[in-house]
């Protein structure tokens, strides 16, 4: 080998060596680390330097165990049902399987440059019927535990091109294709029943060592709300308007009502003089979509020309129909309280309603409201209930009213039941059959999978169904119970169907009788960690523990969590955006890896930035990691025939080195980790100057800590300095916590009380620097949550109690 860091022959001889002799993965009597990334969607763009940063991770943590002497896991995948693939075979004439197996085999080939460790004797994809097989038992399974039903649903329907739109393809209102205003279609649709498991999913989230904000974000998304139902009569009419409230104790002040455009009481009591004007607006607001409704800025909204009677102080207060209230949640109603909600604040300064004030600060009147008063406070214009606290007052009054047969209380979640059908090709068939006689019938176990068809034309039908109702010879067959003619569901499932069990196939993938082996499941799962991008946080991560949950209860599985620790990996951004092709500020790895090498591009991918931010790609700044390895190649060339005998300084050294690596990796901070190997290097580079040679044991540990960072390197350093076997088959250096300094001592970290890390401390620092210590070691768990108090017990535990 050169003296200099020739990093293309370093890299071509270990990859060449490895394939040969693949890491041992040791064996089933050690303990087991599954440690999974989240799978690709293989897009014909490839992979750029923002897709390496988390799969960099990964790989240095599964490396990091096997030293540690686990069994890992460390696996990969694809994603290749989807939207894009189908898009692109429209455009381009190209069969999607075709697209999708030539951009797998890209994305192989650069997942392959990472030099990860990745058991490719265990790769899946969704797209293959022998996977998808399972995609559909699990559907089965489903329907027959009831959790899969059909209903009608509004879609986005784009009038022009006559199809069914997803609502990534009607952004705004408008056909991405050609730009007409999308309306609404109601289309038979297959729903699975996730509010079913609403309060687990949320009750979980408590088991897991995940970042807060992406809990945070999943509770939200589930959306529990404790409130009551009042029903008000409607002046005139024998009827009653039922309102889902979250806040009782405002009842005195609620001065109008508005019910949702889509509510089924709304042409009831509409008046002759308000009709056309209602029949405009309701129309107007089935062209727009929830979110664009509830986000507008500006509130809209018509009177109905009724009144109702609020129930308890008999105030007539005027209904209204305003599209900030949704058809799908609560009662799709509301009672209108402008002096203390924001929306319904707006609302009465537009339209100049009433506007009475029921809480108040300190017991005494506003003179008038400038905006509207959100907080608890001290009831007043509420008859007797007068002067109590109103944090009390909505338990009173919500008893009040089911005492008096005018509401009860009730509990409401946010979570819809899943849209689960796809008018789409590329998509796994949805294994039902439909016959007259029997009705909606499951294909039976033993004929799964349903294979997709090959189909002339991809194109959305303009009836609204997928182009596989197209397909006669297909569409028709016989029911498998009757054994007349019946007919194939056409729908497809969505992206999100194969991804939401796609861990538990990994550890068996060849098995065809079941999606997995028992033993398997038993052996590998949960997974230990899940490394994947922050916008997973609820949809993907919520269907897989919805799929979890499910399994478990039929028996196929025997946990209920399948992700332990969750780490998201932060963005790559160039120029201050997101990386993308379409943006043209796209870094290909493979430029860096012909001028770099891969230990260099591993190294920066982590140096960059704490690997749970957003970072700006500098290529530039992997000039410094690669000078890094140059001077280590250095130092190896120039001392490794002179070995010399252990001494203190050089003990004292290796120790702090290792003690510090291994903490600072166990605290997720990897970039902290690649500024240690250098700091460390420069100071052993110090040592050998002065006594002219260099500590074995010494090197050895840096060799092995480095190796899941830059392991072609670390292989080649350790064959240099004259070992026979690999660094891969080495365990992790350990540490004497008596030779480091006497001060220091080891404290539990905790979040809510619940341990999340270790520190070594000074133990006479100041209790601000230690709690500050502490943030910086857990900022990756802490990122985005609101710390509510900070707690340190002498010598022992930092608590950080946030907020959910
Ligand atoms: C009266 C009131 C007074 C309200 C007040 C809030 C503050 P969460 O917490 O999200 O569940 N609401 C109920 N159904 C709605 C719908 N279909 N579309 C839009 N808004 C709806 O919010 C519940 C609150 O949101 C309810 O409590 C209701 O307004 C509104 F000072 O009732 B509230
Ligand atoms: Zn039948």
């Amino acid at each position: 080998m050169s003296k200099h860091y020739d990093h293309i022959a370093i890299e071509k001889k270990w990859r060449k060596r490895w394939e040969e002799n693949p890491i041992n993965l040791p064996n089933d009597k050690k303990p087991k680390y599954y440690c999974l990334d989240m799978f690709p969607y293989p897009s014909a763009a490839g992979l750029h330097v923002g897709h390496w940063r988390g799969y960099v991770v990964g790989d240095a943590i599964s490396r990091y165990k096997i030293l540690q002497g686990f069994e890992v896991l460390h696996p990969m995948g694809f994603d290749a049902f989807g939207l894009p693939a189908e898009n692109y075979a429209i455009t381009q004439g190209v069969h999607p399987a075709v697209s999708t197996a030539e951009s797998v085999e890209n994305f192989k080939r650069q997942l392959k440059d990472l030099s990860a460790v990745f058991d490719w004797s265990k790769e899946i994809n969704t797209t293959d019927p022998s996977y998808y097989k399972w995609t559909q038992w699990i559907f089965v399974k489903m329907f027959k535990e009831g959790l899969a039903y059909e209903k009608e649903m509004p879609l986005n329907w784009c009038p022009k091109c006559k199809a069914v739109l997803a609502n990534e393809e009607a952004t705004n209102g408008v056909c991405d294709r050609c730009g007409s205003v999308v309306t609404k279609k109601m289309l038979r649709q297959w729903m699975l029943k996730i509010t079913k498991y609403a309060e687990r999913l949320l009750n979980d989230l408590d088991k897991l060592d995940w970042p807060e904000k992406v809990k945070k974000m999943q509770s939200d998304w589930i959306g529990k709300s404790y409130g009551a139902e009042i029903d008000f009569e409607v002046e005139g009419l024998h009827k009653r308007i039922k309102v889902f409230t979250t806040r009782p104790d405002t009842l005195y002040g609620a001065t109008f009502m508005v019910l949702a455009p889509g509510h089924k009481l709304v042409s009831e009591l509409t008046s002759s003089e308000q009709k056309e004007a209602i029949d405009e607006y309701v129309f107007a607001a089935s062209t727009k979509s929830s979110v664009d409704r509830v986000s507008s800025k500006e509130k809209t909204g018509v009177f109905t020309g009724s009144y109702a009677v609020n129930p308890l102080n008999n105030e007539r207060i005027p209904i209204w129909v305003a599209d900030y209230v949704l058809e799908d949640y609560g009662t799709g109603a509301i009672m209108c309280v402008p002096a203390h909600d924001e929306r319904d604040f707006e609302f009465a300064k537009k339209f100049g309603l009433k506007i009475t004030q029921v809480i108040t600060k300190e017991g005494s009147q506003d003179m008038e409201l400038e905006e509207a008063y959100t907080e608890e406070g001290i009831m007043i214009n509420s008859a007797h209930f007068n002067g109590i606290p109103s944090t009390e007052a909505k338990e009173v009054i919500a008893s009040y009213l089911e005492e008096n047969g005018i509401g009860k209380k009730t509990i409401n979640y946010k979570l819809r039941d899943w849209v689960f059908s796809r008018q789409r090709y590329w998509g796994e068939p949805i294994p039902i059959i439909h016959c007259e006689k029997c009705g909606t019938v499951p294909v039976p176990e033993e004929d799964l999978p349903v294979v997709l068809p090959n189909v002339e034309s991809y194109q959305p039908t303009d009836t609204g169904e997928s182009p596989l109702s197209a397909i006669d010879e297909w569409v028709n067959t016989t029911c498998p119970i009757c054994g007349g003619p019946a007919k194939r569901e056409t729908n497809t499932m969505p992206q999100w169907a194969g991804s939401s069990w796609y861990f538990l196939r990994y550890p068996d993938p060849h098995n065809d009788d079941e999606f997995a082996s028992k033993e398997s499941l038993r052996a590998w799962l949960p997974v230990d960690m899940y490394i994947g991008g922050i916008e997973h946080a609820v949809l993907h991560l919520l269907y897989a523990r919805f799929y979890t949950k499910f399994l478990y209860d039929i028996g196929a599985v025997e946990f209920e969590e399948p992700f332990i620790r969750l780490f998201n990996q932060g963005m790559v951004n160039k120029d201050g955006i997101k990386m993308s092709k379409s943006k043209g500020n796209y870094v290909s790895p493979d430029d860096m890896l012909e001028r770099y090498g891969c230990d260099s591009l591993r190294m920066y991918e982590l140096f960059v930035g704490p690997p749970e931010l957003d970072v700006e790609w500098s290529d530039s700044g992997i000039d410094g990691v690669y000078r890094y390895l140059t001077k280590l190649w250095k130092l190896i060339n120039e001392y490794k025939d002179k070995i010399i005998e252990p001494n203190n300084e050089y003990d004292f050294v290796r120790n702090k080195m290792i003690y510090e690596i291994t903490t600072r990796f166990n605290n997720f901070t990897l970039n902290t980790v690649v500024s240690g190997f250098m700091e460390y290097t420069n100071k052993i580079i110090e040592l050998a100057k002065k006594h002219d040679g260099i500590d074995m044991e010494t090197l050895e540990a840096l060799t092995i800590m480095l190796s899941p960072f830059a392991p072609h390197i670390s292989e080649e350093i350790w064959e240099l300095t004259g070992h026979k076997d690999t660094v891969f088959d080495q365990s992790w250096p350990e540490f004497f916590t008596e030779k480091l300094k006497e001060d220091t001592v080891e404290i539990a970290l905790q979040i809510n009380g619940k341990l999340r890390g270790n520190l070594s401390i000074s133990a006479d620092d100041p209790k601000e620097v230690i709690i500050e210590q502490a943030k910086e070691a857990l900022r990756e768990k802490l990122e985005g949550v609101s710390i509510v108090k900070e707690i340190y017990v002498p010598g022992k535990i930092v608590n950080i109690v946030v907020r959910n």
